[in-house]
């Protein structure tokens, strides 16, 4: 059976491809390439005759690993068990870190989710020792941050089903976030397809230093691109500044890539990958690396001219840069530290700060713990500890073993903080909150990277803002907005402290790491004998029935059951907390089905106008009773619709209810291959102002669909209530392979077919 492991025989493996499948593209493109295109290039499935048009042509690829996490690989392999597959393809993990509530700190909490979430995790530690996957158990850390630690490595290819797998960039990797859908294409032994992405290069020049963090370059970044500016396309850091970025603050900024929508991020091989890579017990990849620099960073052309090479070049020098605070509600809304007290007041936020949160997989690494707690000591030494609850969340049992080591935990503790699992916790509303009501106005800061509402705590009136994890520990100690915690002296009783910016942190611990796997769990050599435990009767898992083959027809006259105003995310689609305890069971989980979507017509979250009775209920009522009928229907969205996340129940949801197209201005990458990928139609219109055409009590014909090709419009046309009517043009993305799932009713089926 082949190594789980990024064994440095694999590394090699990969390289000599990768330098063989580049003299074959170097003949056909005769140009300077970027290190994106060396990566993609080398892993094309076929360099000889692969397409290459980038924004436009879609490319398979050979992903040399895939990475599952516990609340998307329940559906993922669920639908991998029905591939017929003996074992998977190629070196693939399961990492449990999304079902861990946030409650009374690390011990207690991992004890609970075993027992609340047995039966799911009897599930995924089965089902990968059956096919062959590498299991980290509960507690073992947040997937990204293993994943880092583990088997990351540069110029490798790894798809994750999470839309944070792009971490994997600061260790210059291409790292994509995917559904599951794409994921047991890979596991199943066939390639990866993805539209070609444009380029967009970041150019950084300067020095980080004091308070700035890598996490400001992301979030100045963001700020430029806006929450879709990345859609299609990879964004590369090249320049100086890459140098002043140790490879784990790297992570940090190309995870985020995820909130300005891009395919991934990726930097060019350096020292501080070495300084990494050495610290992980992987020097023999970093030899290789160091052997093969060429592959691993881009042609010098490229810094020479970079306007020939990326479609867009953002220029950001690290020096001026200054730490920032994102939010509330959106990732893109950035504003300096010193603009804060100002922006409190002209928009009525909350000044005073309920929580401060420390981790998630964007900064949980060595260096963000210890930047984090050198704040802490220096406000301790002048007399102050954390002024409000403090909660800290280490990425992975190495950090957290290590950082106790190091007595950084200690200092925590000494400071008020409370220190919780090494899993994702609040990040995805796993946090136990009764304090704070639903509906009850407060503000939290933190270091994750999504502010979307109610996302950490269920509760749409917490004003979620983001930045680096010392500037929530500064923020910890002011315990307002009002003021700004790293220039201003703080008021604290009778007296002021002034907080000096924190050293730089050692990249990786001194001493080096205390090595951590308890929680991994290798697959048997044959796991054919192992039987997949899906208990019947369960409310939290259920067996997949593939989907219906579209039966040939146009749809006719069919109800809208949502339409969409604004910000419509995954999380408003398919809310997260307490509903991922629904995420291996289908039925259950369409209960959340647009939740938290806002009503176009009426304002509301969640709730509708029934076509067929009048009755105002939620969305996914709606949508049940009218399959009962036996009806299909359609819903509407706006811009970026499906951003955020991978969760592909956000696709299935719709379509197990009886949804057939979503109609949309614009939508995000992932969730609009996830709809493709099950059998969906994601339309977008045309002329953008034609949303305004869909009116409540609307009728939706989407005709011509036996001709449906590649490039070709399709005509929709609203029957109003009053009897008018009105024709409107979509276009969609299918290709022609990929329009055999709509036919066959989902990729899967063609899948099933080809087996
Ligand atoms: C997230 O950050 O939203 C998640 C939870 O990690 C998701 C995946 C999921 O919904 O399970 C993501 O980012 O893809
Ligand atoms: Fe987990 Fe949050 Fe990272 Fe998603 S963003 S993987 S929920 S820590």
């Amino acid at each position: 059976m082949a190594a789980i492991e990024s064994t440095p025989e694999l590394v090699k493996g990969i390289y000599e491809r990768t330098r063989r499948q580049l003299a074959v593209i170097r003949k056909r493109l005769a140009r300077p390439l970027t290190l994106t295109e060396k990566v993609l290039f080398g892993h094309l499935d076929d360099a000889e005759h692969a397409e290459l048009d980038a924004g436009k042509a879609y490319v398979a690829l050979r992903p040399d690993r895939v990475a599952l996490q516990d609340a998307t690989a329940q559906m993922a392999l669920l639908q991998f068990m029905l591939a017929g597959m003996d074992r998977a393809a190629v070196p693939t993990t399961v990492h449990c870190d999304h079902l861990i509530i946030a409650r009374s700190g690390a011990a207690s909490d991992v004890a609970r989710a075993i027992e609340m979430n047995k039966e799911v995790y009897a599930f995924l530690e089965t089902c990968s020792a059956r096919y062959g996957v590498g299991f980290w158990k509960p507690g073992s850390g947040i997937i990204h941050q293993v994943v880092l630690e583990n088997y990351a490595f540069p110029g490798g290819m790894m798809i994750g089903t999470d839309s944070h797998t792009p971490n994997a960039g600061g260790l210059g990797m291409f790292a994509s976030g995917v559904g599951g859908a794409d994921a047991v294409d890979v596991m199943s032994g066939f390639p990866w397809e993805v539209l070609q992405p444009k380029l967009i290069g970041v150019h950084l020049t300067g020095k980080l230093s004091g308070w700035t963090a890598p996490k400001d370059v992301i979030l100045k970044l963001c700020e430029i691109l806006t929450v879709k500016g990345g859609t299609n396309a990879v964004v590369e850091f090249f320049g100086p500044g890459c140098d002043s970025i140790s490879c784990t603050g790297k992570a940090t900024a190309t995870n985020m890539g995820a909130e300005h929508g891009a395919t991934t991020s990726i930097f060019p091989y350096d020292r501080r990958m070495e300084v990494y890579l050495r610290a992980t017990r992987r020097g023999a990849i970093a030899d290789l690396a160091n052997a093969n620099r060429d592959l691993l960073t881009a042609d010098p052309e490229v810094a020479a001219h970079p306007d020939r090479f990326f479609q867009r070049v953002v220029e950001i020098d690290l020096s001026s840069l200054e730490p920032h605070l994102v939010g509330p509600h959106t990732p893109d809304l950035a504003r300096p530290l010193s603009k804060m007290p100002a922006a409190v007041k002209e928009n009525k936020y909350p000044a005073k700060i309920s929580a401060a949160l420390v981790g998630s997989c964007t900064n949980s690494s060595y260096e963000d713990i210890s930047r984090a707690a050198a704040v802490a000591k220096e406000a301790m030494a002048a007399g102050v500890k954390a002024r409000i609850p403090l909660l800290i969340t280490p990425g992975s049992e190495q950090v957290y073993a290590t950082i106790e080591r190091d007595g950084l935990l200690q200092v925590f503790h000494d400071f008020g903080a409370t220190v919780l699992a090494n899993a994702c916790g609040p990040c995805i509303g796993q946090w136990q909150r009764e304090e704070f009501p639903k509906g009850t106005p407060n503000t939290i800061v933190n270091s994750f990277n999504r502010n979307f509402p109610a996302r950490n705590d269920g509760n749409p009136a917490t004003l979620s803002f983001i930045a680096s994890p010392e500037v929530v520990v500064a923020y910890s100690v002011a315990g307002t907005l009002d003021v700004n915690p790293v220039a201003d002296a703080i008021p604290v009783n009778d007296h002021k402290v002034r907080l000096s910016p924190p050293p730089a942190a050692p990249e990786v611990p001194e001493k080096g790491f205390v090595f951590k796997a308890d929680g991994y769990e290798a697959p048997p050599q044959e796991g054919a004998a192992v039987k997949v435990q899906v208990p019947s009767g369960s409310d939290r898992l259920q067996l997949l029935e593939p989907f219906a083959p579209w039966d040939g027809n146009d749809f006719v006259e069919l109800p809208v059951v949502m339409k969409a105003k604004g910000k419509c995310t995954t999380d408003h689609i398919s809310p997260a907390g307490p509903w991922l305890k629904f995420r291996g069971h289908l039925d259950n989980i369409s209960n959340n089905l647009f939740l938290g979507a806002v009503n176009a017509f009426s304002g509301e979250a969640g709730k509708g106008k029934h076509p067929i009775t009048g009755e105002v209920m939620e969305f996914t009522k709606i949508a049940r009773d009218l399959k009962a009928r036996g009806m299909h229907w359609v819903a509407v969205g706006d811009e970026n619709y499906g951003e955020g996340s991978s969760r592909e129940h956000a696709a299935m949801e719709p379509r197990h209810l009886g949804g057939v197209a979503i109609i949309a201005r614009s939508f995000a990458r992932i969730h609009e291959t996830n709809l493709k990928k099950q059998g969906l139609l994601p339309l977008h219109l045309v002329d953008p102002k034609d949303y305004d055409k869909i009116r409540e009590g609307d009728r939706v014909s989407i005709t011509g669909l036996k001709d449906l090709a590649p490039g070709k419009p399709v005509k929709v046309i609203l029957a109003h209530a009053d009897g008018s009517k009105d024709e409107i043009a979509c276009r969609h993305s299918f290709n022609a392979e990929q329009l055999a799932w709509f036919r066959a009713g989902s990729a899967l089926n063609v899948l099933r077919g080809k087996k």
